[in-house]
């Protein structure tokens, strides 16, 4: 295990469903948005959702000594999707068993999770039925749940097959994808992804079409000419 992380204050609180509508601001951030909504990143201690927020938000790869989160952070985006600016409020939780019921708190009010394990360890990919049971417990029933198997530039040491993590994904009905906080690989098409899920969500007339989550990654990926 790694060194720690200062604690960092919990909390401004989002209304009940999460969503924050037309406020001028995002708070802290200086950037208009139309909605805001919250997405939490899990997953066992290690398996990388610090750095992919910090790729995500920063487009930067935090290497050297593995500092493990302490409680729960957030970090603030704001990404257009097809012109509706839509700020993604992000929870980077801890991972240590020791931080669980902080977390269980936040599972409510999120609107998206995006559950990691590590392509290189086993015990990470071994504990995301258990992450499952937790999110079916605590979190809201609509929630949008992605699947996402980190670290897969380290082919070396990969223990956990593509194939595997698909599987998994397709038995609980998520979509999935492999990614890399390293090198960026799928990093912005995952948020991107449940950004415009978010955004059908909140302003789908009922006569349209529901938004597919997972057709639009394989779409995507596609179109990147790219296969994990
Ligand atoms: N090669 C490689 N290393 C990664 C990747 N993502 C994270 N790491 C490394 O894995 C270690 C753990 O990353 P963190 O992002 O801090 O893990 P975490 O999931 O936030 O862990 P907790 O905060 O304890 O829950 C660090 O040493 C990172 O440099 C990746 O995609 N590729
Ligand atoms: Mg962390």
């Amino acid at each position: 295990m790694g060194k720690e992380r200062t604690p960092i204050p919990i909390s401004p609180v989002t209304k009940k469903n999460g969503y924050m509508q037309n406020a001028p601001r995002s708070p802290g951030s200086g950037d208009f948005y139309d909605f805001s909504c919250k997405v939490m990143l899990i997953g066992d201690s290690g398996v990388g959702k610090t750095c992919l927020l910090v790729r995500f938000k920063d487009g930067a790869f935090l290497s050297g000594s593995f500092i493990s989160t302490v409680g729960i952070d957030f970090r603030n985006k704001v990404v257009n999707v097809d012109g509706t600016k839509v700020k993604l409020q992000i929870w980077d939780t801890a991972g240590q068993e020791r931080f669980r019921s902080i977390t269980r708190a936040y599972y409510r009010d999120a609107q998206a999770l995006l559950l990691l394990y590590d392509v290189t360890t086993k015990a990470s990919f071994d504990n995301i039925r258990a992450w499952l049971a937790e999110i079916n417990e605590y979190a809201q029933d609509d929630v949008v749940i992605m699947l996402l198997g980190n670290k897969s530039d380290m082919t070396n040491e990969r223990v956990i097959r593509r194939e595997d993590g698909e599987r998994l994904a397709k038995e609980y009905g998520v979509c999935f994808m492999e990614t890399s906080a390293k090198t960026g690989l799928n990093v912005d098409l995952a948020f991107m992804a449940i950004a415009r899920d978010l955004k059908s969500k909140k302003t789908r007339k009922p006569n349209e079409e529901k938004f597919n989550v997972a057709e639009f990654v394989d779409n995507e990926k596609q179109k990147a000419g790219c296969c994990s």
